[in-house]
């Protein structure tokens, strides 16, 4: 059978002026039977749409803050690091791929780059911008691999059903300082964490659409839930 071909968002290392992106995303889809690709940005809106001509899913990557002008804010003072080029080549890609209903998947920036780009927005910085009673570290102390919290489950969404109707709850880590505030049209939440932060959400409305808020590319080599988001995301672009 031939194997999906996933395209990858990756990050920008703005200092440099390099692409790049870790390793272990590339593993992931590869260990659940995808080829991945990775997209370069500056990319004409033409040649962009060249490039998703030849995959069967696009994979949005974690990385720096997005622009808070692209969902109608100024700039929070705690607000990090952003790179026009990705953000503009992102916000291109996204719409377009929604176009062709090939599957989506966004991890940590990526579900933040799907709300934003569905019209929704964000916590710049959920310490100062975000309270609740119960106190989550949503950037965890120690290292990626190991959970640091859970994330409920909502039922009869794609997330449950790709984990099974019996899998309620998941352990996961957290490697971020922004999350979704106002959910975008046309997104529904299908996990939060206990402080009911949007953990993560999908389109009802489109074949695959899933973000994350954690990292299961840190997870998958262990984790079966973890693995099964990369093999359902792989197995919806055969
Ligand atoms: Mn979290």
């Amino acid at each position: 059978m031939k194997k999906p071909v996933i395209g990858f968002a990756v990050s920008h290392d703005t200092e440099n002026d390099k692409i790049f992106v870790n390793s272990i995303y590339l593993r992931s889809v590869r260990n659940a039977g995808g080829i991945p690709m990775v997209f370069p940005m500056e990319l004409s809106e033409d040649d962009l749409r060249e490039l998703l001509d030849r995959v069967d899913g696009v994979l949005f990557t974690g990385g720096d803050d997005i622009h808070p002008f692209l969902y109608g804010e100024e700039t929070h003072a705690k607000c990090g690091n952003i790179s026009q080029p990705r953000d503009s080549m992102e916000m291109a890609l996204f719409p377009m791929a929604l176009e062709t209903g090939k599957p989506i998947f966004g991890i940590c920036r990526g579900i933040q780059l799907i709300n934003t780009a569905m019209g929704g927005t964000l916590y710049q910085d959920i310490p100062s911008q975000f309270s609740s009673d119960i106190s989550i570290a949503h950037r965890q102390p120690f290292a990626y691999k190991v959970p640091s919290h859970t994330v409920d489950v909502v039922q009869d969404t794609l997330l449950s059903r790709i984990l099974g109707e019996e899998v309620t709850s998941i352990a996961v880590n957290s490697m971020h300082h922004q999350a979704i505030k106002d959910l975008a049209p046309g997104l529904e939440v299908c996990g939060y964490a206990p402080d009911h932060m949007i953990e993560a959400v999908y389109a009802p409305d489109y074949p695959f659409l899933l973000g994350v808020q954690w990292h299961p590319e840190h997870l998958a080599s262990f984790q079966p839930e973890a693995a099964r988001l990369f093999s359902a995301f792989v197995e919806a672009c055969r």
